[in-house]
């Protein structure tokens, strides 16, 4: 199966809880009235997109009305579409970086959101695409956190920095930044522990860590990725949040959204947090990770230009 298909299976349940919802509703009343928009702000409401996505949502919704995109119910759920394709899309341009040094990205998150997987899933994803690709064992907490990351290591053919277990994560980020300089390294990913507990641990650790990197490559790290799990909903949100006041973030991954009924969180980091989704993944194979593309996305959730997308894959 291709990772459109992938996509749009792992939706159908948001599918369901969000859209068919949107979809029954609007097919309950013959006009626009007062009673139909509560009842869509409900729906909305109850669908993990979040309070301030559902007022933006209504507010494009009366403004769509008043200036007559909206003449009558029909044109609701296309208007709604249409409105969620381009807040998806907002910002989504990604950063090229044009200068030689090494890219050091720090993958950041909670413990089990998928941040190991995804560090092996994007080593895969930038060396298909060319790229010289090392992985630094920034986990030091946990001896089966570098474990881990070892195994997909191996299996993606790919050099990795590790230290021993309970080690500084400083000192493995400043022996990986030098090897990957030392080695013509394109893009270094770095592992780090999720002990959001003790915040102010997490808070000094993580920018040691970017001080250290900083000092063997200028500028490094060039992309701190929050990791996001999507089945946690509104949870994921508070979560980035936090993250958000420890470190400067500059892009999301969201993780797992395969058969959770809570992707619609998507908008929801999207629009409050004002960082961009970058990433999606829609499984634990090795090529269930994607670079977010918000037509792609809206597409898949609305059930549009199917044949199309998939003739694309297959062309692939
Ligand atoms: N279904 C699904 N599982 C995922 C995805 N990404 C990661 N996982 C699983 O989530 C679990 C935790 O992942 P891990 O990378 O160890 O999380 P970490 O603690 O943040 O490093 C593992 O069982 C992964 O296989 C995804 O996109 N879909
Ligand atoms: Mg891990």
């Amino acid at each position: 199966m291709g990772f459109f298909s992938k996509l749009r299976k792992g939706l159908e349940k948001t599918k369901g809880s969000f859209i068919k919802n949107i979809e029954t509703v609007v097919l309950g009343y013959a006009n626009i009235d007062d009673d139909m928009y509560d009842d869509l702000e409900a729906v909305l409401l109850t669908s993990d997109i979040g309070v301030e996505t559902t007022d933006y949502l209504m507010d494009m919704l009366r403004t769509g009305v008043k200036n007559k995109s909206i003449r009558d119910t029909n044109d609701v759920v296309p208007y709604l579409q249409k409105c969620i394709a381009d807040l998806l899309n907002e910002n989504a341009e990604s950063i090229d970086s044009h200068s030689d040094a090494v890219e050091v990205i720090f993958i950041v998150g909670v413990n089990g959101v998928g941040k190991t997987t995804t560090i092996g899933k994007l080593a895969k994803y930038y060396k298909q695409h060319g790229k010289k690709v090392m992985i630094a064992a920034g986990d030091t907490f946990r001896a089966a956190a570098a474990e881990q990351l070892t195994i997909w290591a191996q299996r993606t053919e790919v050099p990795i920095i590790k230290h021993r277990e309970g080690a500084d994560a400083a000192a493995v980020v400043f022996d990986a930044t030098a090897s990957a300089k030392a080695h013509g390294i394109d893009i270094l990913l770095v592992d780090t522990a999720g002990r959001l507990q003790t915040k102010s641990n997490l808070m000094e650790e993580l920018r040691k860590m970017a001080r250290v990197a900083s000092k063997n490559i200028e500028g490094a790290p060039q992309e701190t990725l929050l990791v996001l799990d999507a089945t946690t909903g509104q949870n994921a949100v508070s979560q980035a949040k936090l993250f958000g006041e420890v470190v400067p973030l500059t892009g999301v991954v969201l993780t797992k959204l395969d058969g959770t009924a809570k992707g619609g969180v998507i908008l929801s980091v999207k629009r409050e947090l004002g960082v961009p989704v970058r990433w999606i993944g829609v499984g634990e194979g090795v090529d269930d990770l994607r670079p977010f593309d918000a037509a792609e996305f809206a597409d898949a959730l609305f059930d549009r230009n199917i044949t199309e997308r998939e003739k694309e894959e297959n062309d692939d």
